[in-house]
C-alpha cells in the first residue's frame, strides 16, 4: 500500500496533475483510505516541494504546477472524506485564509475534514481582509472563525482579525482558531485566539472543544 503512497507523493513532486487524479482514483478503487492518501502521499510531496523551492532547486512554476497535481489529486480525495458526513450541525464556522495570503490547500482540507464531521463551513476563500470575516462570523451567526496563514509575513492578519472581532463587540461570541504552518500554539496565545491546531484532524478535534460539543 506504501507504493501508492510514494507514486502520490511524486505526482505532486513532479508537478504531474494527471497523474496524480488517476493514482487518486485508482487508490480509491482499491479501497485505500482517502484520508491516509493525503497524508502519506500528497503532503508529503508538497513538503518535499516546499523544501526543493526553499533550497533554491525548485523554482516559483514548480511550486505552482506541485500545487496544481495537489489539488487535483484532492478533487478525487476529498469526496470520498465527505462520504461519513454526519448530518446533525455541530456549528457553524467561518473559514478562510488571511489578508495578502493566497496558500489555499491547507485551509480548503481543514474545512472537508470539518465538513465531513458535522459543522457548517463558510468558505470566504484567500486573501481575506479580517473585516471580510467579521462580515460572514455576523452574516452566518458563526461560533467559530477559523484563519489559516502560510506565510511569516500573513499571520500577524491573525491578529488584527482576533482586534477586529473585539472592536465589532463580537469577541466574547466567537471563537478564533489559527492555523497554517508558520503558526504555533505560543504565538496563537499571544495574540489571544482561543486556540492553535496542527493539521486538519486536530482541527476538528480543536473544534469540537471550542463549540463546547461532544466530538
Ligand atoms: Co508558497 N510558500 N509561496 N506557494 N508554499 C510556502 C508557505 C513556503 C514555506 C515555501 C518555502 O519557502 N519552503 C514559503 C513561506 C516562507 C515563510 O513565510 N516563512 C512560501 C513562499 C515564500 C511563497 C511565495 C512568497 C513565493 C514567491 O512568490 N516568491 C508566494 C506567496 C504568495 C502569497 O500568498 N501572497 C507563494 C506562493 C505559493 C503558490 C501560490 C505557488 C502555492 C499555493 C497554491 C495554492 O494554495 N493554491 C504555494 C505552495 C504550494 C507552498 C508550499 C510548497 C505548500 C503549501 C501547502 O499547500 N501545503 C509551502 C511549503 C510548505 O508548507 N511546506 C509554501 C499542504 C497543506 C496540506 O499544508 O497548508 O501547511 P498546509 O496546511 C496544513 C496545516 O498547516 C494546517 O492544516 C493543514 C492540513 O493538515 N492548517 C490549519 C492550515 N491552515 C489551518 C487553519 C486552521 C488549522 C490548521 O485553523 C483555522
Amino acid at each position: 500500500m506504501s507504493e501508492i503512497f510514494e507514486k502520490l507523493a511524486q505526482a505532486v513532486i513532479d508537478g504531474e496533475p494527471e497523474d496524480a487524479v488517476a493514482l487518486a482514483t485508482e487508490a480509491l478503487e482499491q479501497g485505500v483510505n482517502p484520508l491516509e492518501c493525503i497524508t502519506k502521499g500528497l503532503t508529503v510531496g508538497i513538503q518535499k516541494v516546499g523544501e526543493l523551492f526553499a533550497s533554491g532547486e525548485y523554482f516559483l512554476p514548480e511550486l505552482i504546477i506541485g500545487a496544481d497535481a495537489m489539488k487535483g489529486g484532492l478533487d478525487v480525495l476529498e469526496p470520498a472524506l465527505l462520504g461519513g458526513q454526519k448530518r446533525e450541525v455541530v456549528a457553524q464556522v467561518v473559514l478562510g485564509t488571511v489578508e495578502g495570503d493566497l496558500h489555499e490547500i491547507g485551509k480548503t482540507l481543514v474545512g472537508t475534514m470539518l465538513t465531513a464531521n458535522g459543522f457548517q463551513v463558510k468558505d470566504i476563500g484567500v486573501d481575506q481582509p479580517a473585516s471580510a470575516f467579521v462580515a460572514a462570523a455576523k452574516e452566518v451567526d458563526a461560533t467559530i472563525i477559523g484563519a489559516s496563514a502560510l506565510l511569516t509575513t500573513t499571520m500577524l492578519q491573525q491578529e488584527k482579525l482576533v482586534q477586529a472581532l473585539t472592536e465589532a463587540g463580537l469577541r466574547d461570541k466567537v471563537k478564533v482558531m489559527v492555523g497554517g504552518a508558520p503558526v504555533t500554539d505560543t504565538y496563537s496565545k499571544k495574540i489571544g485566539a482561543d486556540g492553535y491546531a496542527e493539521d486538519a484532524i486536530s482541527a476538528v478535534d480543536l473544534a469540537f472543544r471550542l463549540a463546547d460539543a461532544p466530538a
